[in-house]
């Protein structure tokens, strides 16, 4: 029940902000009062935002051997809780099981091999069957396997038993780059979308530095989110299916459309992590990488006021006019004050508070 209401109040979430995402993106480009008015709540709060647009963060270098491949053949560095026991569960149990059993088996081989070649085994013996050797190497094998099993059904309890987000954003796979939606910080949207190489673009065009990331990895917009949160992920598809993963956060979630799939990281170092879409979807799957940059509160306060959104605890002005029917009623009684057209405005608002209150209510 717990998981049905997690993954339909996201769901309800993205249908009441879609009336309000045309209206913020048209809302910057031309303060047209008619626009301005189709949507009462959101668009004076937006337009001010726009107009006096915080400086962007300082973004950081990445590291190297952290958060991007390595040169070694083991797994990256990991950051999150859920990574240390991932790594702690194949470094100490499962590669050593695999070393033990190759070299018994080897040396089984070996032994058989060479002690019962025909040279020095001329007349083979007729035994058939072995009671005890049968009970062994059934038994055998599922005491493996059930050691195995407990540190890994421990894992992945672990990983699908998320603590409580501190926020949460929406990663949408498209091809061939991704969007990600901060629904609690007003709903903005960035495009992230690869860099290219210096002699790949045009006089004049970004191109990626080692500041920016490794080839083939870095990216023009990050995915920002503040150090020591919980960040819940919710990802899904536009076109055809795409994976949302990021190695050093043990993150790995099929990003399907018509589907949203939830997985969950909390990072403590601040730093940039680069990963990328891990499921074929297309020409140009090898060229829609992610990354990550983890900030500090502050940085990330700034980062959200730098994109237009708003943190929560300055959204209470923004939220009642768009959530309670009552208070849009109010807003358009003061609203004829603009000379715009009365009449449409009237139209407007009382369609309007209609699909909004019913998820509101939905939500309570
Ligand atoms: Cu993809």
């Amino acid at each position: 029940m717990k998981t049905i209401r997690a993954l339909i109040l996201p769901l309800l979430a993205m249908v009441a902000g879609l009336d309000a995402v045309p209206s913020l993106a048209q809302a910057p480009a031309a303060a047209v009062p008619a626009v301005a008015e189709t949507s009462t709540a959101p668009a004076p709060v937006s337009t001010p935002a726009a107009a006096a647009k915080a400086p962007d963060i300082v973004h950081v270098a990445p590291t190297p051997g952290i958060g991007q491949p390595t040169e070694s053949i083991n797994l990256q560095p990991q950051m999150t809780p859920i990574g240390e026991e991932a790594v702690r569960f194949h470094d100490y149990i499962l590669v050593p099981m695999m070393f033990i059993m190759s070299i018994f088996v080897l040396i089984l081989l070996l032994w058989v091999v060479v002690r019962y070649r025909s040279a020095a085994n001329p007349t083979p013996s007729r035994t058939s069957h072995n009671t005890i050797i049968e009970i062994i190497w059934t038994l055998f094998p599922v005491l493996v396997l059930v050691a195995i099993a407990v540190p890994s059904i421990r894992l992945l309890a672990h990983q699908y038993n998320p603590p409580k987000a501190d926020l949460t954003i929406k990663a949408i796979g498209n091809q061939w780059y991704w969007t990600y939606q901060y629904p609690d910080n007003g709903d903005f949207e960035v495009v992230s979308n690869m860099l290219k190489e210096k002699d790949q673009v045009k006089p004049g065009e970004r191109f990626r530095t080692d500041a920016d990331g490794p080839r083939l990895l870095a990216v023009d917009e990050r995915m920002v989110v503040p150090a020591g949160a919980v960040v819940k992920i919710i990802t899904t598809g536009a076109d055809v299916i795409h994976s949302f993963a990021m190695p050093a956060f043990w993150v790995k979630m099929d990003a399907i459309p018509g589907r949203l799939n939830e997985t969950w990281f909390k990072v403590d170092r601040p730093g940039v992590y680069f990963g990328q879409c891990s499921e074929l979807c297309g020409a140009r799957h090898a060229y829609m990488p992610i990354a990550i940059e983890v900030v500090s509160k502050a940085q990330y306060a700034q980062w959200v006021a730098s994109k237009g959104g708003t943190m929560p605890g300055a959204k209470p002005a923004a939220n009642p006019d768009a959530t309670s029917p009552a208070s849009p009623a109010t807003a358009a009684a003061a609203e004829p004050v603009p000379t715009a057209a009365t009449g449409p405005t009237e139209n407007v608002t009382t369609a309007a508070p209609a699909p909004t209150s019913q998820p509101a209510t939905a939500q309570n």
